[in-house]
């Protein structure tokens, strides 16, 4: 049969994280959205949880958590802040790849520092010209002896301003016909490398703290030693990344979702109109419905793409759906938390608003709603032919 029950490891992992979350993270994110200062002080006790470091392989000092147990942590800290929450999860989009494609010597160097030290890092793909088109990015590498030099711009990089190293996907083969697949090179930069310039942090709509930059490589050395995979494979490198780190963005999603059915659940039982409480409308009471009806399907939609990556399949169509569905329920679920606090959820002194300006994102990163229906549709041709 099917189990729904997550471990006792996982419950436990819950548990404490939701202590977390509760004790330092709810308490300050209205703050941190208003000044969008960044949020050290919780990364650097996530750090000390080890929740920073729970993807890493316990060879390289990390706990190895199984992918649900991930998304856990992905949703509870999202259900307290998604802003704070995409800071903490970058760390795993930058790292990913690296688990799973590098070799073991940059794995000692890029992901052991990890362990060590509170410190985040960067993936680094999207450019000012291309976004979704990945194959359509024009940074690019040449090779001089036993170094590359990378030249070019990447832009809306998630913790840019602050990386200690950046994963980077660069374009190796210049011949504009070579396909994707062979045309591209991954590497991990350090952040202190020489023409790497980091751009202004952008003032974005949502997830305020969170930390968007461009970034600039001007003649940037890497040594070939600092490839992620082989050369040319920089491009498979990169997807076969998002099937891993799609569930956690599920995750984050979700997280907010349930976040917004909560607090719009709890203000209908306090508002009254007409004599009543506003939950006893039945107007109100089934905009809460649909939202719990998306909430738990993006859960368990989410959990299935985390368990199908641990069970080793290949997870792009799981990860596709759970992206896309928490995407659309977090958004979903905003709009109507809004909806429920009338003219209060369109202030700034209470919770909703905040909500609905950080839910849009999830429709766009890692991939837009498009993409994901795109690499949908792209798994359903390839099971007929
Ligand atoms: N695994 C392995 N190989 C793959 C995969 C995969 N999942 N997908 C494609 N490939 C291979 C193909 O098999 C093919 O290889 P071959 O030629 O040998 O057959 C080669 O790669 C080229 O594939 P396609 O022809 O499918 O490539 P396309 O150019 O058509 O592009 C996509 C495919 C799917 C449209 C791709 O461009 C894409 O995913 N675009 C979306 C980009 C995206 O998601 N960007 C996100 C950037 S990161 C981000 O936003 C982070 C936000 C912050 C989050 C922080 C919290 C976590
Ligand atoms: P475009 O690709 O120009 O798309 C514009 C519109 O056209 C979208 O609606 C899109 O869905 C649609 N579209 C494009 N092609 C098609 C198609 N074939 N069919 C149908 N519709 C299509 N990137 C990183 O590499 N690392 C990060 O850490 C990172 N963090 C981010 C953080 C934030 C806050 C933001 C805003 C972005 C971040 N990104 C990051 C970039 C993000 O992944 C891209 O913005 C996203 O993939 C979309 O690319 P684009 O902005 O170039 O839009």
């Amino acid at each position: 049969g099917i189990d729904f029950e997550l471990s006792a490891e996982q419950q436990e992992l819950r548990t404490n994280i939701r202590k977390f979350v509760a004790d330092e993270v709810i308490p300050v994110a209205a703050e941190y959205d208003r000044t969008m200062e960044y949020p050290w002080p919780i990364i650097k006790k996530a750090h000390e949880l080890g929740y920073l470091i729970a993807d890493i392989p316990e060879k390289y000092g990390g706990l190895e958590l199984d992918m649900v147990s991930l998304c856990l942590i992905s949703e509870e800290v999202a259900y307290g802040c998604s802003g704070i929450g995409t800071a903490m999860m970058a760390n795993d989009l930058a790292q990913s790849p690296l688990i799973l494609c590098a070799n073991d010597d940059i794995k000692k160097r890029f992901l052991g520092r990890m362990v060590d030290e509170p410190l985040v890092a960067s993936y680094a793909v999207t450019e000012p010209g291309a976004g979704s088109d990945v194959a359509g990015i024009k940074t690019k590498c040449e090779k001089k002896g036993d170094e590359y030099i990378i030249n070019g711009s990447k832009m809306w990089i998630t913790n840019a301003g602050h990386a200690n190293w950046f994963f980077v996907l660069a374009r190796s083969d210049p011949d504009p016909k070579a396909p994707a697949g062979k045309a591209f090179t991954a590497f991990a930069v350090e952040g202190d490398s020489a023409g790497l310039i980091r751009g202004r942090k952008e003032i974005n709509m949502g997830q305020r703290c969170s930390d968007t930059r461009g970034i600039t490589f001007e003649d940037v050395r890497v040594p070939a030693a600092n490839i992620v995979g082989a050369p040319g494979e920089g491009f498979k490198v990169a997807m076969k990344t998002f099937d891993k780190t799609r569930p956690t963005v599920a995750a984050l999603a979700t997280g907010l979702a349930y976040r917004c059915l909560d607090v719009a659940t709890q203000y209908s039982t306090e508002r009254k109109a007409f004599g009543t409480e506003i939950y006893n409308h039945q107007g109100v009471s089934f905009l809460l419905a649909e939202m719990a009806i998306n909430c738990e399907l993006a859960r368990l939609m989410t959990y299935k793409s985390g368990s199908e990556v641990d069970a080793g399949r290949p997870g792009s169509y799981y990860a596709s759906i759970a992206k896309l569905f928490a995407s659309e329920a977090a958004n979903q679920a905003a709009t109507n938390a809004v909806q429920v606090f009338g003219g209060a959820g369109f202030n700034t002194e209470y919770p909703a608003e905040k909500l609905m300006r950080d839910a849009k994102i999830f429709q766009i990163y890692e991939g837009t709603s498009q993409i994901q229906r795109m690499v949908i549709a792209r798994q359903l041709l390839a099971r007929v032919k």
